[in-house]
């Protein structure tokens, strides 16, 4: 019996309180259609339609469209591949992904995987490969739902470029290595397989935002004449659960504003997440209609499959769509998770007109009655849609089952998504289920199945590829290098800066617009601003290299006489994100990836609000790391007390730290313009020239002072992360000595604090006569991971002569070394544990405030008198000092004991 509150729900009556005259005017369109067809079927619906929404009658039209097909089956082109042999390589792929993650668990339990979202989606990615997504070194860019790999690894097999012995090490990429295979890693990833994956997609959200501005990027550089992209497209398969991601959606109206039509989505609505369904309550097929659709997207439902087309044509009165429209998601899952006799039941037998629709067919043919999603023919109709439209991005939202032919095992179930085993029972029922030509034995023990190379379906799978241009995933990354001008052309002004005054942010963009003139280099530059040029004094360059813009300027700019004008135009450069970081650090990954998916190097410069980075949008750097991203951030207006009253949102005291965990991260911390110059110098030399996989991060300052030529012969330190600035000796037998002539100290600093550091070494020499040296810390991070590497060799190297690191070598012996910067002290920290003496770090750990710099300093305890008196502190501590001296200092300085921490109780 059916569960009767179910029924009520199905049952539900549509209002219409005049069915007859609704016929009426029913049929006058059907006749309209049948006469002059559809085209005048539009325009009186146009007319009609502006006619219902005047204010008297307020008719809004309904947001979406029937749970139906979008294509009708009268507009299907005709399917242009062996239909029988794409299903049998369908079931083979379905297999061996199953195989794979079911035999890696049955080895180690704690491996993890995923059949479910792969069995959903398996036919959706076949056609992909079979009809359109194109390979080869301009071939399509194709952002993989990252828990359907294993499908993508079972044919890569099948295509003879993994081996069975990939597959068996599948999530097990370190014992693989170990037994000299590759072994495969558990989500799209470019560090792990560098020659397949292009795009990693594992933190959900990540790719569907990142395809949108690859597929924008591919548009700039050919708007820009720099490399025509025209044939490539890009397609993305996401989850309709991944769809909740903030990043997800985020930009999909940027997408449909520029006219991505290389721009196609499918989402795989199997209508269910990890835990549950998407839309237990609703159906999230709909409700992503009409968010696509108000987005100014195409959207093309891909609900039912082939075997619904008879229904439908007998369907006179409509009675499936109305009985769609009364079930929800949830209960579409339960229809899924069971067979055709409760689907006879409680679908077809909730109306007579639908029960009369089910007589014909067996109750196996009502269980495999099929979804959109898992018909070919369907699906290519839908794609090829895709392809043709024009002027506009298309999203497929193509209805699937969750674990579609794992039967009892997991179709539909709740628990499918972590489904990683299934029994011998099962594993047969799959075998039979898709006619694999497996043995019961080769079935019980997972074996991998490949047909003979002169198979039919190998013959046919081969000949595919080759008519689309080669094998999807491929990743290349062998661009021409570029040439680095000489830095003495655009940074001399820094070198030389000879007391100068500006900012370290005002240098950079001097650098930056003399690299922006270079001829070689200068049309790789991609300068990305989220709506802050002007904050950073970059506005001449609106004028000069003009804003990237689709379609150009379509209006008179209001400050149109000025030498910085507002200029937007088809070919300009700086790519303007408005208020979207996740938007513009997108932007640089696809400028940052050119080397490697365009075989065109970049060399893309993110300046933003350091706060605004790490922490806003960490994720996104992280993936831009794992797709192994060349280019600049820059963290402007840095640090905790140097952004002065901005206040706590906009004080960064961490992004540093969090840098330093980005494993092919540069970071750096430069006080000085000539600093920076160097840095500058050698990542690009690095990343374009040598072409090693790094990025930089380097924060500037806004603050401006005077800046020092760079002492000579400092660059390889600079680059190394320490290097010495100077040293204040007091006189030979200074009046003033308050500690023992042997007292002496090291002071470390970085970033815009370096000049409290410095004018502390000079009180410690007036005021204490105490020498102090003086060093610059550009990078704690890039210290700490040569003193690391040099710790972990020594270590497995017990007799070799021992290593010393670059930061042991400069902070050598007991003198004790007090570090401040502007940023938490883990960041100082990084290093401590390489060096012998003593070390004191000062930071801003705590929320940031408002006010001027030096009330900030002294208030985070990293002003001019704190160092001085941490620098007598740790003299005491070696008995070098009175403790009297500390207690002057405290007094002389009028330095508060109050813990600023209990500001906040
Ligand atoms: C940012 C992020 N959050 C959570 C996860 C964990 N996770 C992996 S798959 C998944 C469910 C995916 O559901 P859906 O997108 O509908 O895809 P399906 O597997 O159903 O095809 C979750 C929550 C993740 N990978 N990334």
């Amino acid at each position: 019996m059916s569960d009767p509150s179910i029924q009520s729900q199905l049952a539900a009556p549509l209002i219409d309180s005049d069915p007859i005259e609704t016929g009426e005017w029913r049929e006058s369109l059907a006749s309209v259609l049948r006469a002059t067809g559809p085209q005048r079927v539009r325009e009186l619906m146009d007319v009609l339609a502006n006619i219902a929404q005047s204010p008297e009658i307020g008719w809004h039209p309904a947001r979406g469209t029937p749970y139906v097909n979008t294509i009708a089956v009268a507009q299907q082109p005709a399917f242009p591949g062996d239909l029988a042999t794409e299903e049998r390589l369908a079931s083979l792929m379905r297999w061996n992904a199953l195989a794979m993650v079911a035999r890696a668990n049955k080895a180690y339990g704690e491996l993890g995987g995923h059949i479910a979202s792969y069995a959903s989606a398996a036919d959706l990615f076949e056609v992909g490969f079979n009809h359109f997504f194109r390979g080869g070194a301009q071939g399509d860019l194709v952002f993989y739902q990252p828990h359907s790999a294993p499908g993508v690894y079972a044919r890569a097999y099948l295509e003879g470029r993994l081996t069975e012995d990939d597959l068996a090490h599948y999530r097990q990429e370190i014992t693989a290595r170990q037994r000299g295979v590759r072994g495969l890693s558990s989500y799209p990833h470019p560090w792990l397989m560098p020659d397949f994956w292009q795009f990693p997609t594992g933190s959900m959200g990540i790719g569907p935002i990142s395809s949108i501005y690859q597929a924008r990027f591919m548009r700039y550089l050919k708007h820009r004449g720099l490399f025509d992209t025209s044939a490539r497209r890009v397609w993305g398969v996401f989850g309709d659960g991944e769809m909740d991601e903030p990043e997800s959606m985020s930009a999909l109206t940027l997408a449909a504003r520029e006219k991505l039509d290389n721009l196609t989505w499918v989402v795989n609505c199997n209508l269910q997440r990890l835990d549950g369904p998407v839309r237990g309550n609703g159906r999230i097929i709909d409700e992503l209609e009409a968010l696509f659709a108000g987005a100014g997207w195409r959207v093309i439902k891909l609900v039912w499959g082939s075997d619904w087309d008879g229904l439908f044509a007998r369907d006179t009165e409509g009675a499936l769509a109305r009985a769609f429209s009364k079930t929800v998601d949830g209960q579409f899952q339960t229809f899924a998770a069971k067979d055709g006799r409760y689907n006879r039941e409680h679908f077809f037998g909730q109306d007579p007109a639908l029960a009369a629709l089910a007589q014909g067919l067996t109750d196996e043919q009502i269980d495999r009655l099929k979804r959109g999603g898992h018909d070919l023919v369907k699906i290519h109709a839908a794609y090829q849609a895709a392809m043709e439209t024009t002027g506009r991005p298309t999203v497929i939202l193509a209805q699937t089952k969750k674990g579609y032919g794992m039967g009892e095992a997991g179709q539909g179930r709740m628990t499918t998504h972590q489904q990683k085993k299934l029994e011998r029972d099962d594993l047969i029922a799959f075998r039979d289920r898709f006619k694999l030509p497996l043995s019961d034995e080769q079935a019980a023990s997972l074996s991998f199945y490949r047909p003979s190379d002169d198979s039919a379906e190998m013959r046919y799978l081969h000949a595919r590829r080759s008519a689309l241009g080669g094998m999807a995933p491929i990743r290349r990354s062998d661009a021409a290098p570029v040439s680095v001008p000489p830095l003495s052309r655009y940074g001399e002004f820094a070198l030389r800066a000879e007391g100068k005054e500006m900012s370290t942010t005002m240098a950079f963009v001097r650098m930056l617009t003399g690299l922006l003139k270079d001829p070689d280099l200068g049309p790789r530059v991609v300068p990305i601003v989220a709506d802050e040029a002007r904050t950073f004094g970059m506005a001449n360059l609106f004028k000069q290299v003009g804003i990237y813009s689709f379609n150009g300027q379509t209006y008179e700019p209001e400050d149109i006489g000025s030498v910085l004008s507002y200029r937007e135009a088809t070919d300009g450069q700086i790519l303007e994100e408005g208020i979207s970081e996740a938007g513009a650090i997108s932007s640089w990954a696809s400028a940052a990836t050119s080397y490697s998916v365009h075989g065109q190097a970049m060399l893309p410069f993110y300046i933003y609000y350091s706060m605004f980075g790490f922490q806003r949008v960490g994720d996104l750097i992280w993936a831009a790391a794992d797709q192994r991203s060349r280019g600049f951030l820059l963290g402007a207006t840095a640090g905790r007390t140097t952004l002065g009253g901005e206040g706590l949102q906009h004080q960064d005291g961490s992004s540093l730290l969090q840098a330093s965990t980005v494993p092919n991260c540069r970071a750096y911390d430069p006080c000085f313009a000539g600093e920076f110059a160097v840095i500058l110098d050698h990542g690009m030399r690095q990343m374009l020239e040598r072409q090693e996989d790094v990025f930089y991060y380097v924060t500037l300052m806004n603050e401006n002072y005077a800046q020092p030529s760079l002492p000579a012969g400092v660059e390889d330190d600079v680059i190394k992360g320490l290097y010495r600035y100077a040293s204040h000796a007091p006189d030979k037998t200074p009046s003033n000595r308050k500690g023992k002539a042997s007292a002496k100290v090291r002071l470390v600093g970085s970033g815009a604090i370096l000049r409290e550091v410095i004018a502390a070494s000079e009180l410690l020499a007036t005021d204490w006569g105490i020498e102090a040296e003086v060093w610059s810390a550009t990078s704690f991070s890039e210290l700490a991971r040569d003193a690391r590497e040099i710790e972990r060799f020594n270590r497995l190297h017990p007799n070799d002569e021992a290593r010393v690191s670059h930061v042991q070598r400069c902070l050598a012996g007991a003198t004790p070394v007090v570090a401040a910067t502007d940023y938490v002290r883990a960041w100082p920290q990084l290093i401590a544990s390489y060096v012998d003496a003593p070390f004191t770090a000062l930071g801003t750990d705590g929320f940031g405030r408002s006010d001027t710099r030096a009330a900030l300093r002294r208030f985070f305890e990293i002003d001019r008198h704190h160092v001085v008196l941490a620098a007598l502190t740790a003299l005491r501590a070696q008995g070098l000092v009175e403790a009297s001296a500390c207690a002057e200092a405290i007094a002389r300085y009028g330095l508060s004991v109050d813990d600023p921490a209990a500001w906040l109780a």
